[in-house]
Formats: C-alpha cells, sequence, structure tokens
C-alpha cells in the first residue's frame, strides 16, 4: 500500500522592504489555493517567508529590528493564512523570524512551524545552524548578520507524526550538515520541509558564486539519499533588497533524484506527489542502520592513534 502524499514547494519571489504583511500574505494564500487546486495535502513555504531577509543587512535600533519579528504565530496578521488552510483543508510549513518572552527575557529564533489541515499547529523547530556573524562585517556588499539577529535553537531535531508519515524540518543553512539530516532520519524522518534564502554570492567564499545553486541541490540530494528521506526545499528567490538569491526549489526523492523543480525566480508552485513508503522499502535495504550502520566501530582507529591524527602519524 503507497501512503501518497501531494505536496506543493510554494517558492516566493522577492519581499519587498515596503510591502506589508498583509500583502505577503494574500501572495502565500494564493499559492495555497493553486495547491488545493490541483489537490496538494500539504504547502511548504520558504524561510523568514513574511519580511525580506533582514539579517542580510545591520541595523542597531531594537524596534527596526523587532518589526521584522512575529510576536505571535498565528498573529491578527497571519491568522488569515490558518483560516484558509483550513477551510481549504490544506496543511502547510511556514518560516518566520521568532520574538518571544521566555524565562523572563525577550528572545529571538529564526523559526518554523507544521500546520495541519485543521490550521492547528503542529509543531515548531528553531533554526540551530546560524551562519553568517554576529557583528557588521565592513567593506561586503551585504551582511548574514543571523548571529547578531537570532538565538541558536533550542529544540533540536524534533519529528511529529503527521499527514500519514513522520515529519521534521529544517532551515535553509541546517541542509549544509549532514547531521541534521541523520539526526531527523533516527527520530523516524520520512519527510524533511524547509525554506531557504541563499544568496548567489557568498562574501566569505566570493569565488564560489558559480556554485551556489549546484551546492543547493547537492547537500539536499545527498542528504536525502543517505537517510533514504524525502526532502522539500524552497527559495525566497530573487532579488530582495539589492541581494540576488538562488531559486531552486524542489523536491527531492528517497533515492536522491530531483523529481521536481522550479524554473522561475518569482512566486512558483512545484507539485510532487510523494510516496512515503518509498522510504521505508530503501531503509530496508541499502540504508538499512540496523544491519549495515555500526556507529561502535567508527572511532576505533581514531581511538589508537588519537582523534584527528591520521592512522600512525606522530603524536605532537
Ligand atoms: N543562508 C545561506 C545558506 O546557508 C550561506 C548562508 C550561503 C552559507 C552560502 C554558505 C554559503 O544557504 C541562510 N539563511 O542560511
Amino acid at each position: 500500500m503507497s501512503r501518497l502524499l501531494t505536496i506543493g514547494a510554494a517558492q516566493q519571489g522577492p519581499v519587498a522592504g515596503d510591502m506589508p504583511r498583509s500583502a505577503v500574505i494574500e501572495r502565500l494564500i494564493d499559492l495555497m489555493r493553486q495547491g488545493a487546486e490541483a489537490g496538494c495535502d500539504l504547502i511548504v513555504f520558504t524561510e523568514v517567508a513574511l519580511v525580506p531577509f533582514f539579517p542580510h543587512w545591520h541595523m542597531t535600533d531594537e524596534s527596526q529590528i523587532d518589526a521584522y519579528f512575529e510576536h505571535e504565530m498565528p498573529s491578527p496578521e497571519t491568522q488569515p493564512l490558518f483560516d484558509e488552510a483550513a477551510r481549504l483543508g490544506v496543511g502547510f510549513h511556514l518560516g518566520f523570524a521568532e520574538l518571544t518572552a521566555e524565562e523572563g527575557e525577550i528572545r529571538r529564533y529564526n523559526s518554523s512551524v507544521l500546520v495541519g489541515a485543521d490550521g492547528r499547529i503542529i509543531g515548531k523547530y528553531r533554526k540551530i545552524h546560524l551562519p553568517g556573524y554576529d557583528r557588521y562585517q565592513p567593506g561586503q556588499p551585504f551582511q548574514n548578520l543571523e548571529k547578531l539577529y537570532f538565538r541558536v535553537g533550542d529544540l533540536g531535531f524534533p519529528t511529529w507524526r503527521a499527514f500519514g508519515g513522520t515529519v521534521g524540518m529544517m532551515i535553509c543553512n541546517d541542509r549544509r550538515w549532514p547531521e541534521s539530516y541523520r539526526m531527523l532520519a533516527l527520530r523516524g524522518a520520512e519527510l524533511i520541509v524547509m525554506g531557504y534564502n541563499t544568496p548567489v554570492h557568498n562574501p566569505a567564499n566570493p569565488a564560489s558564486g558559480h556554485l551556489a545553486g549546484f551546492h543547493n541541490h547537492l547537500s539536499l540530494q545527498a542528504g536525502a539519499y543517505q537517510n533514504a528521506v524525502w526532502v522539500v526545499a524552497v527559495a525566497k528567490a530573487g532579488v530582495e533588497e539589492g541581494v540576488e538569491q538562488i531559486g531552486g526549489t524542489c523536491v527531492v526523492a528517497p533515492t536522491g533524484q530531483i523529481v521536481a523543480q522550479a524554473t522561475t525566480l518569482e512566486d512558483e508552485l512545484v507539485i510532487a506527489r510523494c510516496d512515503l513508503d518509498l522510504t521505508q522499502r530503501l531503509r530496508r535495504a541499502t540504508l538499512n542502520f540496523a544491519a549495515h550502520r555500526r556507529i561502535e566501530h567508527y572511532d576505533l582507529i581514531s581511538r589508537r592513534t588519537g582523534f584527528g591524527t591520521p592512522e600512525g602519524g606522530d603524536e605532537d
């Protein structure tokens, strides 16, 4: 029996700095309606979907910074998206900048929520791998100040039973770290959903711009194949507030194959029918962790030679 899930990866074009949240929500509702008409069970929106990716510029005024955060989810401004999901009977994933008061202090995270077809929140994730810097970088064409504006996520890599399978989330830079996929796979994830804001130009490695799209798909395909998991990754694409971002929104099968991908840098719905049972077939064969994976043997060599030194290498 196949557990088929029709997923809409809702790539988003740029969000202009003066675009009100209500206008962005209208764009998301339009993409959600397209998906519902096409029979989608789940719509995946991108990272920090409601505002421009503000870590790309330096701010010091706290009220200016906090205007980019959601102080509650849903809020009166985002509630229409939740209401439309319930009306259409479609679940969704949404990335947003989260501002919360916890343990007597204000905390800010790069977060995402998974929402059921009834419009109720199933789970939340907070981005763990924050790239970039915690202070202004002089001389750069744009910044990446996620370490300045966000705290490291404190929820780990949870998974939830939802949409007929087991679902997990990660966010953007998490996809470049194999541990993100492995932790979710070890917790049973059959589907991983995420958004990303990825500039073409990486100021930290200026010679890599032509590889931005390749490294995006490489990370996603490797993670999907090496963990036998469906991966849906959604871009905020195009030139947003002067920063050119890659598109490449795609759905990757547990075999590592890209089964659907975006062709534009604008709002574009990419649809794929995903058989969640394919993950189980692969995990009973090549990727059978119990039968083939031997973590108790991985560090035998390094224990003999000292961690990180080649076998027979001279101890310092
Ligand atoms: N953006 C980028 C990403 O990981 C980046 C940051 C770009 C890191 C290019 C390394 C190379 O896709 C976010 N938001 O994490």
